[in-house]
């Protein structure tokens, strides 16, 4: 088979140059070439246009409304007041009025148009933020989970994520040449560079090669029992082994071969949880984790790009092939991995103290979505609170946002801004909206097709009725929703997932692990929307009158016997219960 094509673009890039210079220069278009468009992934843009709007520019013979998105990355999601001041402010002046916290510690831009991307960018670097290899063949924003309870191991865990963020950064000078244009041919600075396992390809690229990797790659550093980073979701994850006073982190189990994106009626395709492939020390974990990229760089498929993510070069070599490639590039083995225990992959909101005395405010942020409304000044609230706060803000993985490290005597003002502009009472919604997650999806994403952000919101003022009525509303339910199954809210880890087939149409999956730690199960198949809340009424009831004390919704619906339990990724598509055979079963709690 041929390699793909996207391969051809990179290796004609001349480093991830291509045309773009050029392309940007062109003020004919808002557009750029389509070769370009896969390039600027690597720099962290992405080429939209707005779908709202395609039918009436195509009417008026105008072209889409093409604008782009940006992705800033922020490793392990921690920015400072001032860097927050500064994306409210680029969101203000170059893209829609809104910021967008996503599901993996990043900021998101939409809108912004190609004569002003450059101008973005640059400002972007002056808040000390980048957008390089925010998207692209490459490895994105490491995460880590904004653990305020265990500040020292979390500190520790941060500076992994933050290392081998720096490690694995595409080296090539192109970013500077084509964003910065400063002119100082200058390569993207690391703040360390450790010694490589491998003599460095020839070029710009020491690590990944003209060629870089066979597809995106992602990586996380979770520290138990939060697993609200959702490791098992991604490629590459380190799970901190922490002593038994709780204070140091003695060594990391390594996960390999996690990821979500699926395509509907395609069975090779499917979400597929990380394995655990072994323990190593902190000392080691730098070169494991370039270990595991360069393996995938070599092994990787790269004539087909839906075979291509590590989680199906490991179903093809299988974990122990794989662990060897990696030792024999390590020159030792890992050891066998260390007991541990995840109990959530949500947020916990509210106030926390930790061992400092300073305290931290975790604020539900609806898929997270900043913006003003008439009614809810959130963006505004945020701002203000960045003026005053001398500590830091933590995205975390479920979108949402940590207002960390306050001082004590701080607490107070940042309480009355909190309740000035209405952010306690985000708070205060039910368990079933505050673990809620939704994708971006239309107007934005090409790959969209169903509303995502701007439907679940309602979707879940639906259900919220249902739950009301169950008695349900301080019951933490995950339930995440997709316009399409690529998966980018994790939809396959929701106890309830919802995944756009077309407008008004999507697959409802049931019966994820509370902990991130089981996938879902199809459960009825392109349902219109209209009907979903009848659909889950009946099953939430159930839930709520012959649950085992503490069973969660994901648990109860599979041992109801509603769906299976899905074992392993490669069986995600086997045993889907037909809709008569459940039926006739015996209804669940009954059971
Ligand atoms: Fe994603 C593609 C948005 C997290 C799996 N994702 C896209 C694109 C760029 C659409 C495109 O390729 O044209 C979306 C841009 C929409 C827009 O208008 O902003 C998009 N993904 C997002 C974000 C913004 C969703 C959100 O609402 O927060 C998340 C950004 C994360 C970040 O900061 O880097 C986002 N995407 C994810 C995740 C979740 C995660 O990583 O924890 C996944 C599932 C995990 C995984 O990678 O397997 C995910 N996105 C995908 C895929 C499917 C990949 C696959 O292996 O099949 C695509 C499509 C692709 O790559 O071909 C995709
Ligand atoms: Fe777009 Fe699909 Fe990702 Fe949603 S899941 S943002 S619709 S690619």
């Amino acid at each position: 088979m041929a390699l793909s094509k996207n391969e051809g673009i990179k290796d004609a890039s001349n480093y991830l140059r291509g045309t773009l210079l050029e392309g940007l220069a062109d003020t004919s278009t808002g557009a750029l070439s389509k070769d370009d468009q896969q390039l600027t992934k690597f720099h962290g843009i992405y080429q939209q246009d707005d779908r709202d709007l395609r039918k009436e520019r195509r009417q008026a013979k105008l072209e889409p409304a093409y604008s782009f998105m940006i992705r800033v990355r922020v490793p392990g999601g921690v920015a400072t007041p001032k860097q927050w001041l500064e994306m409210d402010r680029l969101a203000l002046e170059y893209a829609n009025d809104a910021l967008k916290l996503t599901t993996r510690q990043a900021f998101q831009f939409h809108g912004v148009i190609k004569s002003e991307l450059k101008q973005t960018i640059a400002e972007i670097n002056q808040a000390l933020l980048d957008t390089v290899a925010a998207c692209g063949d490459v490895n994105r924003n490491v995460m880590c989970n904004p653990n305020p309870y265990q500040s020292k191991v979390h500190e520790d865990a941060l500076a992994l994520a933050s290392d081998i963020s720096d490690h694995l950064t595409p080296r090539t000078s192109a970013y500077h040449e084509i964003w910065l244009d400063d002119g100082s041919g200058e390569k993207v600075k690391v703040t360390q560079d450790p010694p490589l396992l491998i003599e460095p390809e020839e070029g710009e690229e020491p690590i990944y090669g003209k060629h870089y990797l066979p597809r995106k790659f992602k990586i996380v550093v979770a520290v138990p029992p939060s697993n609200d980073v959702d490791i098992y979701a991604h490629d590459l994850g380190f799970i901190a082994i922490v002593d038994e006073a709780g204070e140091n982190i003695v060594g990391y189990n390594v996960t390999v071969g996690g990821g979500m994106g699926m395509s509907h009626g395609k069975e090779e395709t499917f979400p597929r949880l990380a394995d655990v492939m072994g323990f190593c020390t902190p000392e080691q974990a730098l070169a494991v984790a370039e270990a595991v990229v360069l393996v995938q760089r070599d092994h990787g498929n790269r004539e087909d790009r839906a075979q291509a993510r590590l989680k199906y070069t490991i179903e093809r070599m299988g974990l122990d092939v794989f662990r060897a490639e990696c030792e024999k590039l390590l020159g030792f083995q890992l050891e066998e991995p260390r007991p541990f225990h995840f109990d959530h992959n949500g947020d916990r909101y509210g106030w926390v103290e930790d061992h400092r005395g300073h305290w931290h405010y975790t604020l539900f942020v609806e898929n997270g979505r900043v913006y003003d409304t008439d009614d809810y000044a959130l963006m505004t609230g945020l701002r203000e609170i960045a003026k005053v706060h001398e500590g830091d803000f933590r995205l975390t993985a479920n979108q949402n946002l940590i207002i960390a490290n306050i001082a004590p005597e701080a607490k107070e003002q940042i309480t009355a801004l909190l309740e000035q502009y209405k952010m306690i009472d985000a708070n205060e919604r039910s368990g079933l909206r505050l673990n809620s997650m939704a994708c971006v999806a239309l107007p934005t994403c090409g790959l969209a097709l169903a509303e995502s952000q701007r439907y679940l919101p309602s979707l879940v003022s639906e259900l919220e009725e249902v739950i009301e009525e169950a008695g349900l509303r301080h019951d933490s339910i995950i339930v995440r929703m997709t316009g399409c199954p690529n998966g980018c809210a994790r939809p396959y880890l929701g106890e309830i997932g919802f995944v756009g087939r077309k407008p008004n149409t999507y697959n409802v999956y049931l019966g994820a692990g509370f902990a991130g730690d089981r996938l879902s199960k199809l459960f009825r198949k392109s349902v219109d929307s209209a009907d979903i809340k009848s659909l889950l009424r009946p099953i939430l009831l159930d839930y709520a009158e012959n649950r085992n004390e503490g069973e969660r919704f994901g648990d109860f619906v599979v041992r109801a016997g509603y769906v299976n339990a899905t074992e392993h990724g490669r069986d995600f598509h086997k045993d889907f219960i037909e809709p008569e055979e459940a039926e006739a079963a015996v209804p669940a709690g009954a059971a």
